[in-house]
């Protein structure tokens, strides 16, 4: 293949529902939408998932932007390939944002080109997979009882709390107490420090399947320490941001499930292979969302169907994000279970016309 001309959309949308975490708070969304033309004519649809600000990870939408446009797509352009692994920009230090959009981008080109679902060339062999939704910060404990009640009637098997302090043990046995059997876990985002061992080890008593990334990033010894102390499995996001962040982690027991996030990761290749690491390990995996628009999502759902994806991933349906998705037709969830597209490349098109309605800067770059 050879990429003869790639486009940038940053596309701007409203969530359904505004989203806090231990960091930020958000009620809309700029995503960039990576458009690859191959010489052929076939096309292929990434996205950049990046938050506005720089509390998830260190990029923002304007470092995505410029990333890509002046490092990731001119290493890309012009260049003939037989494989989208080829395509990794590893002279590019960090910035997995931008690198994901690019690299799902060349993954969902390349299985155009084959005719084949981005599913099967990933090595997909589930047909369907179990989606679990992400739930906020709330104002009050009562709003977060009525916001889990709609996910449980939407039929969603697994909820997963956001957490801070001043939002932890409470609403987690608020929750618990009025759902004993879901399957609940809940995230930090990394907003604990090694004194709040005790108060994360009470947690323990909860049932709850997972915490997710209770201490900072790059903080891999304290996961270790919590994980010694208490049964509750702790599962890393952050932490991983490449295949060798993996191996120091299992290394030190940092971790008894991973969260794969094509985004945090740089894209499809590294999530395949951070995937086929954990498998060998023995360590569950799921698949981590940023609210992706339809594109990102697709992408998400794709990879969950990967064998070593057994537990529910953030692939929940297109409307508990948007009131319309950029693809057609959107995501549906059935009882909490996605279909996994049997048509070609991503298996929904692109919504060209609400994309432009939506798009509030744009680039085309050619060799
Ligand atoms: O840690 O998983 C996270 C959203 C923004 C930043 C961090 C996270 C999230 C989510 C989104 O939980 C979940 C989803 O996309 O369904
Ligand atoms: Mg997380």
């Amino acid at each position: 293949l050879n990429v003869v001309a790639a486009r940038l959309h940053r596309v701007r949308m409203p969530l359904v529902h505004a989203f806090q975490t231990s960091s930020h708070r958000k009620a809309y969304l700029d995503h960039i939408l990576v458009e690859l033309e191959d010489e052929s004519g076939a096309v292929g649809w990434g996205e950049i998932a990046s938050p506005s600000d720089p509390y998830y990870a260190a990029e923002t939408v304007e470092t995505c932007w410029h990333i890509t446009s002046r490092y990731v797509l001119p290493s890309v352009i012009g260049r003939r390939w037989t494989h989208p692994s080829q395509l990794q920009a590893h002279k590019i230090r960090g910035n997995q944002f931008a690198k994901a959009g690019v690299d799902v981008a060349a993954w969902v080109l390349w299985a155009e080109v084959q005719q084949l679902p981005l599913a099967t060339v990933l090595g997909g062999k589930r047909t369907e997979v179990v989606a679990g939704v992400s739930l906020g910060i709330e104002p009050t404990i009562d709003e977060l009882l009525v916001q889990v009640q709609h996910q449980v009637d939407a039929g969603y098997p697994r909820v997963k709390l956001k957490i801070a302090p001043g939002w932890d043990v409470e609403p987690v046995r608020a929750v618990r107490t009025a759902y004993p059997g879901l399957d609940l876990h809940v995230d930090a985002n990394g907003i604990y420090s090694a004194d709040d061992l005790p108060r994360l080890q009470t947690l323990d008593a909860y049932g709850l399947t997972m915490i997710e990334q209770p201490f900072a990033p790059r903080d891999l010894l304290t996961h270790a320490e919590l994980q010694r102390r208490i049964s509750t499995p702790v599962c890393l996001d952050e932490s991983v941001e490449t295949v060798a962040d993996l191996e120091a982690a299992l290394r030190l027991e940092a971790l008894r499930i991973l969260n794969i996030k094509v985004s945090r990761m740089g894209g499809l290749t590294a999530a395949q292979a951070a995937h086929d690491r954990a498998q060998a390990a023995g360590i569950p995996v799921w698949c981590g969302g940023m609210h992706e628009f339809g594109v990102g999502r697709l992408a998400n759902v794709a990879l969950s169907s990967l064998p070593g994806f057994t537990l529910p991933s953030d692939v929940s349906a297109s409307e508990k994000y948007y009131a319309r998705d950029i693809v057609e037709p959107a995501v549906t969830a059935v009882g909490g279970v996605v279909q996994v597209p049997d048509q070609p490349g991503l298996g929904h098109q692109v919504d060209r016309e609400f994309v432009a309605a939506n798009t509030v800067g744009e680039l085309t770059l050619r060799p």
